[in-house]
């Protein structure tokens, strides 16, 4: 296979590389990177790309001080201290690769599924994401890794629904007449989607914005509908009662289209907008506003986003959510229908990427991320299988974005526990490791994306040489291989190499080593004509697969766990959505982004805050059973009464006393998807005697 060739630069000409942005977010950027003298001096958003439109978010356009920070991880090193004290002496790449292949032999010698890899979305990209590494563990037989920590509850509800990850082309959004923005602060997370959705509104579409927290997204929409949390289910239920009394239905899509209408149909009827405005604390003429506009609005898309799946129902409420566009057949029209995540859409070559034949007829148990915090404290047991000894950490910050962290860091303090960091910074989770492994950035090294947004495959070409003693995750795993002895060849892939074999011949990879990117042929009205990916081809209101499971068929309202009224102990309902100027943990640790989030966050309604006496900027402290945080009191109408929204994801360590809104989530998992339920967990505030 040829290799690609790095980017020259003559003497000292400025360069200009072509990339990708590799943060968690669905706008997957195409990036260009200035370079002079073989330091990167600035990163752009690439004018081409039309996803892109040469716009960055405000923390990407900062990516090199991340990068350069002075803080950066730039040699290996070893634990010198207590676990979790942070003290690590400088080692060689080599003595820390021996050591760790000598520490995971000895491990896998006896049971290698007490190794867990343990990793999520540092970076979204196929090579530092997910190919060498799953090469490694599967060669290893180590424990895998259930990485539902943020969508899979939205994931399974669209694969039992329409069949995959697809959904509308998101550039359509602009030729809507109706948005419904739905569970997505959209202008701090979806920023290249918000513009699509400023090109409508100038064209006379109406946005709607349904969120229980009056976000910066609720400001600049038409409408705003307050629901309590995890109610979204109840909310789609009854507009489905609305399309059909007042028969605002495409009966021929529903006819050849769609799968199990008669049970749905029956469902919906019991939702009246009565009873969903008791359910979801609303004005019940909002709810029969919201569904003429549904009903009679052509055409009309969903925005469907994460917010309403971190919730005991989460996945019902997906799925209910995600019936809607087929019985108004708004998938008709290219600018109709519904859009969560594109990413089930690219042709991703996983098999030759991953090669899990490398596991050799081994099924290793599989652990859940999300409940990570009691499974580094079980024993072993039949049902478990054996103690969790090792755990390999990248591209990950567990400790402070892992619910119910106070288990979280009592696993990882676990003096027994021999833990390794690939890490960019000295994290919440860095302070826990044997050893800490320094990690490129995205400035430094090849890598290749697919997005969860849009519909381009966007490649990523190192501007700069790697910093320090910095090697990329690929080559870290591919050094631990050789340390390993493993020899079977795929092990020589250098990461060139492995961008090439993400796609495959599915993806013209001339066209994206020439422009940076690549857009995957697809129709613009992908079902207008059904032609869903699920197994009959419909839109499937009844699942038979979940039956199959003996679970309900059709979507429900789920209630929370932790609902509202059935505590005297913890009154409110806590949300815990992402800040604006962090991507999850990252870029807390970076000065000018955290000084314009200002502080660890609780906003609180000013009724709330009264009762409670509560000043604004006042230290409060917010507990429940699990644990305690401290931060600082917004008293801010953003918040709906009854519920508190605890803005994410600080460092636990730049928090008031060390901790993080984590403290108090709980472990419980979604009904779809054995996802987190961040958003579904019961809090009492009370103010602490402190001057802020
Ligand atoms: N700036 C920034 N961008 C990000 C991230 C970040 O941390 N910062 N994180 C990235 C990641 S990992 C992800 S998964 C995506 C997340 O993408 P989104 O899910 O779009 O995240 P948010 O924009 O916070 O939108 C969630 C919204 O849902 C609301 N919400 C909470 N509970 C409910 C509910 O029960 N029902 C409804 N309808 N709404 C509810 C919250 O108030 C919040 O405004 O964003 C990505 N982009
Ligand atoms: N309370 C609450 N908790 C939440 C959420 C919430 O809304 N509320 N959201 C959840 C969601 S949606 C998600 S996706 C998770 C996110 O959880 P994580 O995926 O853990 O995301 P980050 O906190 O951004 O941590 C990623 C880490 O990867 C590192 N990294 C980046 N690139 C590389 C690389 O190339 N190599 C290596 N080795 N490391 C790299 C970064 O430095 C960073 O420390 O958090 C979840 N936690
Ligand atoms: S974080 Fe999102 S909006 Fe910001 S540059 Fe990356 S892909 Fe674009
Ligand atoms: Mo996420």
């Amino acid at each position: 296979m040829p290799t690609i060739s790095a980017p020259v630069s003559a003497d000292s000409a400025p360069l200009v590389v072509r990339g990708a942005c590799p943060h968690d977010c669905p706008d997957t950027c195409a990036l260009i990177t200035t370079v002079v003298d073989g330091v990167a001096t600035r990163v752009q958003g690439n004018p081409e790309h039309a996803h892109t439109d040469g716009v960055l978010c405000a923390k990407v356009s900062r990516y090199t001080e991340r990068s350069y920070h002075p803080e950066r991880v730039l040699t290996p090193l070893k634990r010198s201290g207590p676990k979790g004290s942070g003290q690590f002496t400088p080692v060689s790449w080599d003595e820390a690769l021996a050591d760790i292949a000598q520490r995971l032999t000895t491990i896998a010698a006896h049971d290698p599924e007490a190794i867990l890899p343990y990793s999520y979305a540092g970076t979204m990209g196929m090579v530092q994401g997910e190919s060498m590494d799953r090469r490694f563990f599967a060669q290893l037989g180590a424990s895998l890794l259930d990485r539902t920590i943020c969508a899979s509850a939205g994931a399974e509800a669209l694969v039992q629904t329409l069949g995959g990850k697809v959904g509308m082309k998101v550039e359509f959004f602009a030729e809507a007449q109706l948005i419904l923005i739905w569970g997505s602060n959209s202008i701090g997370s979806n920023l290249h989607f918000w513009r699509y959705a400023q090109q409508a509104k100038r064209n006379g579409a109406k946005l709607v914005c349904i969120d229980p927290r009056k976000t910066e997204t609720a400001d600049k929409c038409h409408e705003h509908i307050a629901l309590r949390p995890g109610t979204d289910a109840a909310l789609a239920l009854a507009l489905m009662h609305e399309l059909i009394v007042h028969d605002w239905l495409d009966h021929d899509y529903i006819a050849r289209h769609t799968l199990g209408w008669e049970g749905l149909r029956e469902r919906a009827l019991q939702w009246p907008p009565e009873r969903a405005a008791e359910v979801c604390g609303i004005p019940v003429e909002q709810i029969r506003q919201l569904a003429k506009d549904y009903g009679t609005t052509k055409p009309a898309a969903i925005r469907l986003n994460y917010g309403m799946q971190r919730v005991r129902g989460g996945g019902n409420a997906v799925r209910a959510v995600t019936c809607l566009p087929a019985l108004t057949g708004a998938w008709r029209h290219r600018a109709g229908g519904m859009l969560l995540s594109s990413s089930g859409q690219y042709p991703v070559q996983r098999a030759v990427l991953q090669r899990p034949d490398l596991l050799a007829g081994r099924r290793p148990r599989t652990i859940n991320m999300s409940t990570i915090g009691d499974d580094l404290l079980r024993p072993a047991s039949p049902s478990f299988g054996p103690q969790v000894q090792a755990v390999v950490v990248y591209n990950s910050n567990p400790v402070a974005v892992a619910p119910d962290s106070g288990k979280v860091v009592q696993g990882f303090a676990r003096e027994d526990l021999f833990t390794v960091v690939l890490e960019h910074f000295h994290t919440d989770t860095a302070d826990y490791a044997d050893y800490i492994l320094p990690a490129t950035t995205q400035l430094e090294h090849w890598d290749v994306h697919l997005s969860y947004g849009h519909t381009d495959v966007v490649l990523n070409r190192p501007a700069i040489a790697p910093l320090g003693d910095a090697r990329s995750n690929a080559q870290i795993f591919r050094d631990l291989a050789a340390h390993m002895g493993y020899t079977d060849p795929c092990f020589a892939d250098d990461d060139a190499t492995l961008c090439r074999q993400a796609f495959g011949d599915a993806v013209d990879f001339a066209l994206l080593e020439s422009q940076g990117f690549a857009t995957l042929a697809m129709p613009d009205a992908p079902f207008a004509e059904g032609q869903f990916p699920s197994p009959s081809g419909k839109c499937e209101f009844y699942s038979a697969r979940l039956a199959a499971q003996g679970l309900d068929g059709l979507p429900d309202h789920l209630p929370n766990y932790e609902l509202q009224g059935s505590s005297a102990q913890y009154p409110l309902a806590m949300i815990s959505p992402p800040a604006r100027n962090f991507l999850n943990s990252t870029f807390v640790n970076v000065k000018t982004l955290r000084d314009i989030e200002g502080r660890p966050l609780l906003e609180i309604h000013p009724d709330d805050a009264e009762a409670r006496g509560i000043a604004n900027d006042s230290i409060v402290r917010v507990f429940n059973a699990r644990g305690s945080y401290r931060c600082h009191a917004s008293v801010s109408r953003r918040a709906r009464p009854g519920v508190v929204n605890g803005m994410g994801i600080w460092w636990r360590k730049l928090g008031l006393d060390g901790t993080n809104v984590n403290e108090i989530t709980s472990q419980a998992l979604t009904d779809l998807g054995r996802a987190p339920t961040f958003y579904d967990c019961l809090v009492e505030v009370e103010a602490v005697n402190e001057t802020a």
